[in-house]
């Protein structure tokens, strides 16, 4: 299903006053209006294939109906995310999930739409039924070579597969490690995996990069071959330049300091992607902003500084997703969510007097600092992630235009009510 344009038109019509003034008294305030609005507007989240679906967790999954049946439903989600919101403009894709029958047609499928394809994921955490060796105890660290070269083979075909349709990474996420104390040689697991990764980099076309993707636990719950960013950071580094880590907010354990890990991997440039999400616990995989949106000021705080200092263009130089799940709510709408999410922190960040915080910093003026932070914390952006939504064509409030169409409603007349998505 696509939307016309007229009833985001209609829409906008209609709030467009109330907006004007709040927008008019905000924007008054911040000194460098344009340049924020542009920065707001070229920034874009990729969604990824496997979160257009009801999530579920091993204890049951209820189904919304109406989910994208195909690679090519997935690509028309995104299509109505990014209409709505015009910064959606990207879609991940996870193999075997989504490989595509035809790829000039999905090509032209999402450029119809305005979707660029962002990384490729591999998938070792799971056996498919046309599979020789089982992926139980680890891929690329595994003690059997052949598993090894099996989930090798798996990642290049997934290099082919994001080059045939546009894409420049690939992000490796493992479940690889150990489940008990003695199970594994913590050394060799690791060398395993590194020779594997040596292989899988050396065939990386020229301009990809590659994205170590680390998490605390799970599936695996004594040891992760790729547990943290010292890990990942640790295989990068020795991979060489065009191999990154990949942050993925969830996978940290509780209470870690992501920005300062964020910071310190922008400062030795070797941050490669993010995962948005949210969690108070572990992995949740919950919607961004939803439990600490603090935190998500805070991580683009630094994310915004550390570019500057390393004159990254926001947008572009690092690879921005969203990985959540959605067990109670519409996926849909839980994306509109998070996508608002973080372009309210990001435009926070924005804001923030850089000058002022770092003369307080040298002054050691703690109370000055934090008050320069909350300041721009506290703003009430919206207003401003709402103009630069309009003035890139989209609507001024996503989700109750969404709402308005009924689109959940239509989907289901048009796929079915007991329809799942392939993903997780
Ligand atoms: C693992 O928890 C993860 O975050 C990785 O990014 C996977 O690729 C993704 O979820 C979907 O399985
Ligand atoms: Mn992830």
């Amino acid at each position: 299903m696509e939307l016309e344009r007229k009833s985001i038109q209609n829409h906008n019509d209609r709030l467009v006053g109330h907006h004007e003034k709040k927008y008019r008294q905000l924007a008054s305030d911040v000194s460098n209006i344009n340049s924020t609005l542009k920065k707001l507007i070229a920034f874009q989240i990729a969604i990824p294939s496997w979160a257009l679906g009801t999530g579920g967790t091993r204890f049951g999954r209820f189904s919304i109906g109406g989910e994208p049946r195909t690679l090519e439903e997935k690509i028309e989600d995104v299509g109505l995310l990014h209409a709505l919101n015009q910064s959606s403009g990207a879609i991940s894709l996870h193999i075997p999930w989504d490989i595509p029958t035809n790829v000039k047609n999905i090509r032209n499928l999402a450029a119809s739409h305005g979707l660029t394809f962002d990384a490729v994921n591999s998938n070792t955490f799971q056996d498919q039924s046309d599979q020789k060796l089982s992926y139980k105890f680890g891929s690329l660290q595994h003690v059997n070579k052949s598993v090894r070269k099996q989930a090798i083979r798996h990642n290049l075909e997934v290099i082919r597969h994001g080059q045939a349709l546009g894409s420049t990474a690939l992000t490796i996420w493992l479940s690889d490690g150990s489940c008990f104390p003695g199970q594994l040689n913590f050394r060799k697991a690791f060398q395993n995996t590194l020779e594997s990764l040596e292989e899988i980099y050396s065939e990386l076309p020229r301009n990809w990069k590659i994205y170590i993707e680390y998490k605390a636990f799970e599936p695996n719950f004594y040891s992760m071959t790729v547990g943290d960013w010292g890990q990942s950071y640790l295989y990068a580094s020795k991979l060489g330049p065009k191999a990154y880590t990949l942050v993925d907010l969830g996978h940290h354990l509780p209470n870690a300091n992501i920005e300062q890990i964020v910071s310190l991997l922008l400062m030795e440039r070797k941050l490669g992607g993010f995962h948005f999400n949210d969690s108070k616990y572990g992995d949740d995989d919950l919607t961004v902003g939803s439990i600490n949106p603090y935190q998500l000021f805070l991580i683009f705080n630094e994310l915004v500084e550390g570019m500057d200092a390393n004159k990254m263009n926001h947008a572009e130089a690092l690879g921005w997703m969203i990985d959540a799940s959605h067990n109670v709510k519409e996926p849909l709408e839980d994306l509109l969510q998070s996508v608002e999410a973080i372009k309210i922190a990001y435009a926070q960040a924005l804001l923030v007097d850089r000058r002022a915080l770092g003369a307080a910093q040298k002054s050691n003026d703690v109370v000055l600092a934090q008050e320069i932070l909350q300041q721009a914390y506290r703003t009430d952006v919206r207003p401003l992630v709402a103009e630069a939504r309009l003035k890139a064509g989209g609507a001024l409030q996503p989700v109750i235009l969404y709402r308005e169409l009924r689109v959940r409603e239509k989907l289901i007349k048009e796929r079915g009510s007991q329809t799942t998505a392939s993903g997780l």
